[in-house]
């Protein structure tokens, strides 16, 4: 595999900062820095027809909701074409890359965003970031040697999430003797591989849903200032899953997942007063508004307590 071309000129600082602090996040990429205070709002971009809250796109919806999503405050797109809900069956890497690349291509035409690609696929990654993706985002871990490869070649930072075992069977059984102690290993022993071959910069995620029960999502929030202990921003992706209609259930039963966007603004308020740096999210509206008010409350109202 070549690996993709990098114009060395073309260099971008992105920096997101809460106005009178300094930057407590970096994420080293070979083209540019990416520096934030607080959190950043991931905004999710499903080009599947068969994702579990959202699929079913045509490539110029993709797009437009792509650019819509910036509007309303994503910092970053999170492009993916392979659907990993519970039961999902794998697609060809053919069929990932016919429905993203026409997106991606179009979106970084009209975008200012930093752009994620959703993919454990190190053909599809190596195809996005030729055409400018910023970020990988490997839900399977960089478990696939080539990733880390095609991703340390081109000098990309890299989120990291757990998962046990493969979408289409991980939510059959899930058991761990200690659920944040392998999850955080895992992790911290990924993250240590992923910097000695070469990965510039790397973001933890526990894989909140990914083969784990209620009660294992809830001791892996719990746990987020153990996952914070190598100094890696953490992110947190809990939005529209099963915990939030289970944990928000009403007489009528467990919610569905259009139903969840109030639920998963609450958690992830909750990761983020807990140190969660970016949080991967559907409904991007809502969030920038709670956090903006959030933000507001505690500088102006509660700040001087
Ligand atoms: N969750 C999903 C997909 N990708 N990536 C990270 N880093 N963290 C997550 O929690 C995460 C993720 C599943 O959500 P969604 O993309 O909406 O569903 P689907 O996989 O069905 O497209």
């Amino acid at each position: 595999m070549n690996p993709p071309r990098a114009k060395k000129t073309n260099t971008l600082t992105w920096r997101f900062a809460v106005p009178n602090s300094e930057p407590v996040h970096n994420l080293h990429h070979n083209l540019h820095q990416i520096s934030w205070t607080g959190s950043l709002i991931m905004g999710v971009v499903n080009l599947t027809p068969d994702s579990f809250s959202d699929g079913g796109r045509s490539l110029e919806d993709g797009v437009e909701h792509a650019l819509l999503l910036e509007r309303q405050g994503a910092h970053i797109l999170d492009l993916g074409a392979e659907s990993t809900r519970p039961g999902a069956e794998p697609i060809s890497v053919e069929t990932e890359i016919s429905r993203l690349i026409p997106v991606l291509r179009e979106v970084k035409k009209r975008s200012y965003a930093l752009i994620s690609i959703d993919t454990r696929r190190a053909e599809v990654a190596q195809i996005a970031l030729e055409e400018g993706a910023h970020l990988i985002n490997d839900v399977s871990g960089l478990s696939d040697p080539q990733m880390v490869e095609v991703c340390a070649k081109v000098g990309v930072p890299v989120v990291i999430m757990h998962m046990a075992g493969q979408p289409a069977t991980m939510q059959e059984q899930p058991h761990y003797q200690n659920v944040l102690l392998e999850v955080r290993d895992f992790l911290f022993q990924q993250a240590h591989m992923a910097l000695e071959r070469g990965i510039p910069s790397v973001v933890l995620d526990p894989g909140i849903g990914f083969g784990k029960t209620l009660e294992h999502n809830v001791a892996l929030l719990r746990g987020i200032p153990e996952l914070l202990e190598m100094g890696y921003p953490v992110l947190i992706g809990a939005s529209r899953k099963a915990m939030i209609g289970t944990l928000a259930a009403t007489g009528t039963g467990i919610l569905k997942a259009d139903q969840r966007d109030a639920g998963s603004i609450a958690l992830h308020l909750g990761a983020i007063q807990h140190g969660a740096a970016i949080i991967r999210v559907h409904d991007v509206a809502g969030h920038a508004q709670a956090l903006a008010v959030w933000d507001a409350v505690w500088d102006r109202v509660w700040g001087n307590e």
